[in-house]
C-alpha cells in the first residue's frame, strides 16, 4: 500500500468504522490496507499515490464500458447544469423504464430505488403482500443487499427456519427466511414440503457472483420457475449483478426464463446509485401509490442518475458488443487456465458472460460449500501478487470480476503476464 494510501486510511480509520463505506472494500479477506483510488479511466484506476492499475473491479459491476466513458460524462456534465435533483417526475424516467422493459419483456413495469438493496427487499414486501404469505427462500452464497430478510443463514439443517446471519436481525424475522443449497432443487422441494403454503418468493441471483461467479446447471433455473409455480410462490430474479452482463437484459434471457418479479442495479445506473425492481403488471399495480404496498425514495428516478443509465444502456446496444466484451473474457479466462496448467496450479474458473472468478482447487464449484473448500490463503496470495504487478482483483474469493469494452489486447495480455509471475511458486 502506498504512503498516500497509508495515511488517508489512518485518518479514515477514525472516522468511518473500518475506514470504508462498503466491508469488502477493507481487503479483510486478502489482508493489506484497501487502496484509496484517486481516479479512473477506461480500464484503469490510479491510487492516492498516482500507481496505475488494470481495474477487475468496475465499481462491483456497473463500470461495464469503463470508467469516465466520453459519450456518458458529456451528457451527464449537461444534466448537472439543468438540476441535480427534483423529486419529481421527469421525462429521463420514462426514457429508462421503457429501456428497461424492452430490456427485459418479463416486467410490464418497473420503479427505480437507489440501491439494489432496496430493489430487492422491495421485491420481497411486494411478493409477501401479493401471496399475503411471509416465508421466503433464499440460496447459501447468494447475497442481495443487506435487508434484515436476507441477512440470515440456514439453521441447523437447510431446511430449517433461518437464524440471523448478523447481530441486529431479530430472530422473528429470520424465522422467515429459508436457506436452500444452490443447484439442489431437491433442497428446494424439502422446504416447499414443510412449509407449502407459507412461502411467498424464491429469491435468486440470475447468475450467481456472490460466492464467486457459480452458474446453474442444466434444469436448475427450470426447475426454479416449476417448483414456485406448483406452490403458487413468486420466483424473484435477483439481476442486481448479472443483469446486462451475460447478454443485453439478464441472465434470464441467457437461460430462457420468466420470472415473476426481477431486481436490477449497478449497469443500470452506470456508476451512479440505480436499482430498480419490476415485473408482471398485477403484481406492480399493488405499490403505491395505486396499491397498498408502500414503497418510497427521495433519490428514486434522480435525473443525473438516469442520464447515466441511459447513456450507458444506448451504448451497449451497440452492434458487436457483446462479442467484444466476451472475446475478451474469454483471452483472460483461457490464459489463465493455460498457465495455471503450466504452473501447476490448481484452478478452476467459472466464467458467466463478462463476469469470471478463479477458484484454487482441481474440483467443481457449483455451490457456497465448493466455494468456501477452495484454498482460499492462495486466492489472497494470488490477489496480492497481481495488485504488486499493477492488476487490481476483487479483495475476495467471494466475489465477481467484471471485463469491460474499455479493456484491450494490451490489458489482457499485463493481466497475463502478472499471472503468470503470481502463479511461480503461489
Ligand atoms: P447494493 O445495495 O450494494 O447496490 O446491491 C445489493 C446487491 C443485490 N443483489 C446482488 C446480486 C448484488 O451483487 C448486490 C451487491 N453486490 C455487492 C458485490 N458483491 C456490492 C459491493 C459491496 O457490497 O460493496
Amino acid at each position: 500500500m502506498g504512503k498516500k494510501s497509508a495515511q488517508l486510511l489512518r485518518k479514515a480509520l477514525k472516522l468511518i468504522p473500518g475506514g470504508v463505506n462498503s466491508p469488502v472494500r477493507a481487503f479483510k479477506a486478502v489482508g493489506g490496507g484497501p487502496l484509496f483510488i484517486s481516479r479512473a479511466k477506461g480500464s484503469k484506476v490510479y491510487d492516492a499515490d498516482g500507481r496505475e492499475y488494470v481495474d477487475y473491479i468496475g465499481s462491483w459491476g456497473p463500470m461495464i464500458l469503463g470508467h469516465g466513458h466520453p459519450k456518458v460524462s458529456a451528457a451527464l456534465k449537461k444534466a448537472i447544469d439543468r438540476g441535480t435533483s427534483f423529486g419529481a417526475p421527469t421525462e429521463l424516467e420514462v426514457v429508462l423504464a421503457e429501456m428497461t422493459l424492452k430490456a427485459f419483456p418479463s416486467m410490464d413495469m418497473v420503479r427505480f430505488v437507489s440501491s439494489g438493496t432496496e430493489a430487492t427487499m422491495s421485491a420481497i414486501r411486494l411478493a409477501r403482500a401479493f401471496t399475503k404469505r411471509d416465508g421466503i427462500l433464499k440460496f447459501e452464497g447468494c447475497y442481495h443487499g443487506h435487508a434484515d430478510s436476507l441477512l440470515v443463514k440456514a439453521g441447523s439443517g437447510a431446511a430449517t427456519l433461518g437464524v440471523p446471519d448478523s447481530p441486529g436481525v431479530p430472530a422473528d424475522l429470520a424465522k422467515h427466511t429459508y436457506n436452500a443449497i444452490y443447484n439442489d432443487l431437491g433442497s428446494v422441494k424439502d422446504i416447499f414440503e414443510k412449509d407449502p403454503e407459507g412461502i411467498a418468493c424464491v429469491i435468486v441471483e440470475g447468475a450467481p457472483g456472490n460466492m464467486g461467479v457459480v452458474l446453474p446447471g442444466d434444469g436448475f433455473m427450470e426447475g426454479l420457475c416449476k417448483i414456485t409455480e406448483q406452490y403458487g410462490a413468486l420466483l424473484i430474479a435477483d439481476e442486481v449483478m448479472s443483469g446486462f452482463r451475460l447478454c443485453y437484459g439478464g441472465a434470464q434471457k441467457a437461460y430462457k426464463i420468466d420470472p415473476d418479479l426481477t431486481c436490477l442495479g449497478k449497469v443500470i445506473g452506470g456508476g451512479l446509485p440505480v436499482g430498480a425492481f419490476g415485473g408482471r403488471r398485477e403484481i406492480m399495480e399493488r405499490l403505491a401509490p395505486i396499491g397498498p404496498v408502500y414503497q418510497a425514495g427521495t433519490l428514486s428516478g434522480n435525473p443525473i442518475a438516469m442520464t447515466a443509465g441511459i447513456e450507458t444502456l444506448k451504448l451497449l446496444q451497440k452492434k458487436g458488443t457483446y462479442e467484444r466484451l466476451f472475446k475478451t473474457t474469454e483471452a483472460i479466462c483461457g490464459g489463465v487456465e493455460e498457465m495455471a496448467k503450466k504452473a501447476g496450479v490448481p484452478c478452476r474458473i467459472n466464467v458467466a458472460g463478462s463476469m469470471f472468478t478463479v477458484f484454487f482447487t482441481d474440483r467443481p464449484v457449483r455451490n457456497y460449500n465448493d466455494a468456501k473448500a477452495c484454498d482460499l490463503a492462495m486466492f489472497a496470495r494470488h490477489f496480492t501478487r497481481m495488485l504488486k504487478n499493477g492488476v487490481y482483483l476483487p479483495p475476495s474469493q467471494f466475489e465477481a470480476a467484471f471485463v469491460s469494452l474499455a479493456h484491450t489486447g494490451a490489458d489482457v495480455e499485463k493481466t497475463l503476464e502478472a499471472v503468470k509471475k503470481s502463479f511461480r511458486g503461489l
